[in-house]
């Protein structure tokens, strides 16, 4: 029998869309326009999609009725699951940080020591005071963990930040950030030899897409005399391409940029004359 992969994603939330568009980047189309679908297979891939709500993936992966998750490395680290970690997906990045009202002078972890903190997260919580030899009171709820303080139910937070205008707007600084977070993919332990292939091949693809998320193609004209120092900037995939202009002396150069050092690479070249820098986004990079 063919093996089909089981993937669970989010029904709904913030990583649902982020998960799903990174499915279709990999040419996988999923049925997904009826609200209350809850599993739907792909047309075009071995693949079954699951929607679950985020908290009860790594449950799932853990006893196998899905072979792969696509789920926060917060739940991840918090749920303490048996699960591989296959891949970090690079998106709805945030990260799990201690938080105290606005007025309250920071000195130190040492200072929530005989605290009480408020958070969805108890588990990763406790680890890092435990790690850090500190002595606080967790108090566990569920959501609207911003509001604790000011409603006298703990003397701190512990819970995700993204932009941080949660905690701005209900009167609370970030202090101390515990873990970094991101969508990831974790893998059931011991994945059937048919289904690691399968998972391969998405891989491949993921790795392709995130791979040209972070390099940009650049098209630029330059004086023929100038094409040695620029190739230097620009090394490309193995050497830029370059062709003759109508205009004597002036060729066209074509490569590959990282995100990362964009602008830097831009003031050299235009150091080195290069004129009329044209900068596209790429598809898949292989
Ligand atoms: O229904 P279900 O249980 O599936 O979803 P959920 O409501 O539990 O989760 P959801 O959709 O809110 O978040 C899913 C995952 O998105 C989280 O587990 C994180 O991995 C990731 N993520 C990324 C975030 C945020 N950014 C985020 N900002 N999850 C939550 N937030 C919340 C945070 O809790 C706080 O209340 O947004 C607020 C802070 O945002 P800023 O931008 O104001 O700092
Ligand atoms: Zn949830």
């Amino acid at each position: 029998m063919n093996q089909v992969l089981k993937i669970a994603v989010q029904k709904s939330g913030r990583l649902n869309e982020g998960s799903l568009a990174l499915l279709k980047e990999c040419g996988i189309s999923v049925d997904n326009n009826r609200k209350d679908m809850l599993i739907a297979k792909a047309f075009n891939f071995p693949l079954e999609v699951l929607y679950l709500r985020d908290d009860d993936i790594p449950q799932y992966v853990e006893d196998g009725v899905a072979d792969v998750g696509i789920v926060g490395l917060n739940v991840v680290n918090e749920k303490g699951k048996n699960t591989e970690l296959v891949k970090k997906l690079g998106f709805s990045k945030c990260h799990l940080s201690l938080a105290l009202p606005k007025h309250v002078g920071y000195t130190g972890l040492q200072q929530f020591n005989g605290k009480k903190i408020a958070t969805s997260y108890p588990n990763t919580l406790s680890k890092f005071l435990k790690d850090n030899d500190l002595h606080a009171e967790i108090h566990e709820i569920s959501g609207s963990v911003e509001i604790a303080p000011a409603i006298g139910l703990a003397d701190a937070i512990c819970d995700l930040v993204s932009s941080g205008s949660t905690l701005f707007s209900n009167g609370l600084k970030e202090v101390h950030n515990i873990l970094d977070s991101e969508a990831v993919m974790v893998a059931t332990a011991n994945l059937d030899p048919e289904k690691k292939k399968i998972l391969d091949k998405l891989i491949f693809r993921i790795n392709a897409i995130m791979k040209a998320r972070s390099f940009k193609y650049i098209i630029l004209n330059a004086p023929e005399n100038k094409v040695e120092n620029i190739a230097k900037i620009l090394p490309g995939m193995k050497s830029p391409t370059v062709t003759p202009l109508k205009e004597k002396g002036w060729v066209a150069l074509h490569s590959v940029v990282a995100e990362s050092d964009f602008w830097e690479v831009i003031d050299k070249l235009k150091d080195e004359g290069a004129e009329g820098i044209l900068v596209v986004p790429i598809e898949k990079m292989i």
